[in-house]
């Protein structure tokens, strides 16, 4: 039977080579000596629901999640790049993540008592994040700002491309304007007809490196995986011909190992990235506002019109740009957005108890009526 015959694969002791090849090291390593020893490592490259796709060696094979794990209550489950130890076609276990890369959902829509901010995995393992941003009408810098801010919340070094260079006369400009932004991150322009930006992505992934590629949709992101497999192992479609309600092309979260020895994750394309409260209180994006507002007068200074405002004072002696400062401004009143939808979430959890329990006692009324006719 196959399923046997892939357990019999899985259990082959000789796969130091085929698991370094994807990444693994040391800080696993030392995991798995501490592991139960029929089990076998494998990393995530494919989730579909409730069904993964785990790759040992050259192989992938689909397992399933043991429902210990699942009804945890810390509820830990596997995203791709996450290394899994595999018994008989099951995970049995997830290894301590070396980082994952997780945002904010908007929650609350699948049902009444959903956390508001609830974290979701997007990818773990990461070397780098890869922010996609195309130079089209994709541009847009704050944007570049919330990638950066959530990479460094994740403790995942960023990388940004400005994909699709060729539309612009001069791209080296917008390469410019994000390095202003994004003070030493490395920026790179990349476009499907330079074959030389690709080769340099590559070159970052090698060897056994792993990126995750976060932007947004139409960004270019699988066209750049199809250009570092050299082949076209995903569907690409053109902004103006993405139909129906979800516009993604993309709708899954893949790991891909590259011919040049890297590995890349692809990703639909983010809407909107939401902060959790966590994220935006780090603010990381901005260490130059952040460290003269520590400066200012008044500690609840708001960096508007306020005397002995050191922000105001570094924008007027043009140190820091009043569009920067503005895009700290806009995140700030997003965190504070985030801040009111809780509170307003919890307002309304607390109301419908005791909607519940004033019901309970009338319910308690009538039935004592009732006996006492
Ligand atoms: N001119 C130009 N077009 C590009 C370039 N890279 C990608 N495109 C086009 O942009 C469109 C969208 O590319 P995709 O790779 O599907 O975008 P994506 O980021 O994967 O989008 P989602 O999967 O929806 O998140 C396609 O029509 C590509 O041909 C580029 O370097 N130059
Ligand atoms: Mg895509
Ligand atoms: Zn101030």
């Amino acid at each position: 039977m196959q399923n046997t015959h892939n357990h019999n694969i899985l259990r082959e002791k000789n796969f130091s080579s085929g698991l370094a090849k994807l990444g693994w090291s040391p800080f696993f390593q030392d995991q798995y000596e501490n592991s139960a020893a029929d089990s076998v490592p494998a990393r995530v490259v494919g989730v579909h629901r409730h069904v993964f796709s785990v790759m040992q060696g050259e192989e992938v094979f689909h397992v399933s999640l043991a429902g210990r794990l699942y009804n945890q209550a810390t509820r830990i489950y596997p995203v791709v790049g996450d290394w899994v130890l595999v018994n008989e076609q099951v995970i049995t276990s997830i290894f301590t993540r070396n980082n994952l890369l997780s945002r904010k959902t908007a929650g609350g829509r699948s049902g009444r008592n959903a956390e508001v901010n609830e974290e979701q995995g997007i990818a773990a393992n990461l070397d780098f994040a890869f922010i996609v941003c195309g130079l089209d009408r994709d541009y847009n810098p704050a944007r570049i700002e919330r990638y950066l801010t959530l990479t460094y919340h994740c403790g995942i070094e960023p990388i940004i491309l400005l994909s699709k260079s060729d539309l612009q006369q001069n791209p080296e400009q917008f390469v410019c304007e994000v390095e202003a932004i994004a003070p030493g991150v490395p920026v790179y322009p990349l476009s499907l007809y330079d074959t030389e930006a690709v080769l340099r992505v590559a070159t970052l992934l090698y060897p056994h490196r792993t990126a995750a590629l976060i932007g947004s949709s139409g960004a270019g992101k699988s066209t750049l995986i199809n250009q570092l497999a050299g082949k076209n192992i995903r569907h690409t479609q053109a902004v103006g011909e993405r139909v129906g309600k979800g516009r993604h092309t993309t709708t899954s979260r893949d790991l891909f190992l590259l011919p040049g020895g890297g590995m890349v994750i692809d990703n639909p394309g983010i809407r909107e990235i939401g902060l959790s409260r966590q994220v935006a209180e780090s603010m990381s994006a901005f260490p130059d506002i952040e460290a003269l507002a520590g400066q200012c007068r008044f500690s609840n200074c708001t960096h508007t019109c306020e005397p002995g405002c050191r922000v105001l004072e570094a924008i007027a002696s043009g140190e820091i740009s009043s569009r920067r400062l503005n895009n700290y401004i806009k995140l700030n009143n997003e965190l504070d957005y985030t801040r009111e939808r809780q509170n307003k979430s919890a307002d309304r959890v607390e109301k419908e108890r005791w909607q519940h329990i004033s019901k309970k006692v009338k319910d308690l009324k009538n039935r004592r009526n009732q006996q006492w006719k």
